[in-house]
């Protein structure tokens, strides 16, 4: 199957994109970044993907979708691209658990890691806020 590349609105190195962008590694699913600056977030056209106005955030042109926050890109990506179960499982108790861990990931451990490094260096802010 021909597919057409998805463009993953990103900023460069951060761990939630490269997340979005490991999955689609996997899956063999071709794909170009845009990589944002922070100035192009928090208005359209980047808002009218994501009114949150964060990334990562993917535009799917095989489906016309649209999506934001990577937990849900993730479940996206693997319900649509992964058929043959390389990655996740359709049913039983092995799909529950990988949604807890995803769910885990996302709630807690992925936002607690990303202040980690600026707390080593003794920031009390991130710079980018
Ligand atoms: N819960 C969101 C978090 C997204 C997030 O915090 N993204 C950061 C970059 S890693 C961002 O866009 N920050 C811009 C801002 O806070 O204005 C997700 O998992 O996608």
């Amino acid at each position: 199957m021909v597919r057409r590349g998805l463009l993953l609105l990103e900023k460069l190195l951060k761990q939630l994109d490269r997340k979005v962008a490991i999955i689609l590694e996997e899956l063999n699913v071709p794909y170009e970044t845009k990589l944002m600056d922070f100035s192009e977030l928090k208005q359209d056209p980047f808002e009218s993907i994501n009114p949150n106005g964060r990334v990562p955030a993917i535009e799917d042109p095989n489906t016309g979708m649209k999506l934001w926050e990577s937990g849900a890109i993730i479940e996206y990506l693997l319900e649509t691209y992964d058929k043959e179960g390389k990655l996740s499982y359709a049913k039983g108790p092995e799909k529950w658990d990988t949604k807890a861990w995803l769910h885990f990931q996302t709630s807690g451990q992925g936002q607690s890691q990303s202040y980690l490094p600026y707390k080593r260096i003794g920031e009390e802010r991130r710079p980018n806020r």
